[in-house]
């Protein structure tokens, strides 16, 4: 197993460059280092970690060995530090060059992968596997991976299978609270494409197509490993029902300084916190994931 390819850039002065689009359509991903500078990651972190409103909304699912995956999510952006950088030229502007037309976003999660085997895996599956369930027509959906802590093999950094976005989509069952794809279409695709570790440092970012195939292992290590995770979907793919993520909402985005300059850390309205105890259309306690 080899390590991921990877872009440098101007964290101050990010574009998304033609070779950054032809690896992601080749490879199902693009790997950039440096992507937040220490500004944005510093008023991330006081978002995320100090504020004890934002933390309150951290549940936990099974991950089916004993261990729970601890995550937030939340259907809109919002004026908030997460809320900035999603609706930001760098991370909105850039998915709409990869998806090639405007996007909303979709939601976005919090992983929090605590350390000594508390944060759990997540096992091998595409996103698309079951955004195609909530009546998205179209694989045109992308996430971004921002680590927020250092991402090694031993605290379950994200692992990738390059190229496999171009198997299309793999059929997904529910398992323990997880979405996982047919066993034996990973193996064979396993076998033929690259499996890879994608180690990261905070600030560092991974655009990955929806079809890509993804997992990562439980954090048995002795430090935690907290991703933000942007989902988008693109306007002309409108899911054709109702569900727990948002249909088509407009979203405006906002010049890259913002991520920096925001002061905002406790107003979170608008925002919309997925509620596993109250939403009727995802059942956490009952073992069913909102995917
Ligand atoms: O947090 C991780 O390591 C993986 C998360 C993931 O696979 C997902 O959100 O689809």
């Amino acid at each position: 197993m080899s390590a991921a390819k990877v872009f440098t850039c101007d964290p101050k002065n990010f574009k998304m460059t033609d070779e950054m689009k032809q690896a992601y359509e080749d490879d199902g991903y693009v790997f950039i280092k440096g992507f937040l500078d220490t500004e944005e990651l510093q008023n991330l972190r006081k978002t995320v970690e100090d504020t004890e409103q934002f933390k309150s909304r951290i549940y936990g699912v099974s991950d089916g060995e004993g261990r729970e995956s601890r995550l937030t999510q939340w259907k809109h952006p919002g004026n908030d530090v997460t809320g900035l950088l999603a609706r930001s030229e760098k991370v909105a502007g850039s998915a709409e060059k990869l998806l090639g037309g405007e996007v909303y976003h979709y939601h976005t999660k919090l992983m929090c992968k605590d350390p000594r085997g508390l944060g759990g895996k997540h096992i091998w599956h595409q996103d698309y596997g079951y955004w195609y369930k909530n009546g998205c027509l179209f694989p045109d959906m992308l996430s971004l991976f921002l680590p927020i802590d250092p991402c090694r093999k031993e605290n379950g950094c994200l692992q990738v299978i390059e190229g496999s976005h171009k198997c299309g989509r793999i059929d997904h069952e529910l398992y323990h609270g997880q979405q996982r794809c047919n066993e034996e279409r990973l193996q064979e695709i396993k076998a033929r494409l690259p499996h890879k570790f994608v180690e990261m440092d905070p600030g560092d970012c991974l655009f990955f197509h929806c079809n890509l195939l993804h997992c990562s292992d439980a954090n048995l290590s002795e430090t935690k490993r907290w991703v933000l995770i942007p989902a988008y979907n693109k306007a002309s793919n409108n899911p054709t029902k109702i569900h727990h993520h948002p249909c088509y909402t407009p979203l405006h985005k906002v010049p890259d300084s913002a991520i920096r300059e925001c002061r905002n850390y406790t107003d979170f309205s608008g925002k919309e916190f997925l509620d596993p105890k109250t939403d009727k259309t995802a059942d956490v306690m009952a073992d069913k994931t909102p995917a």
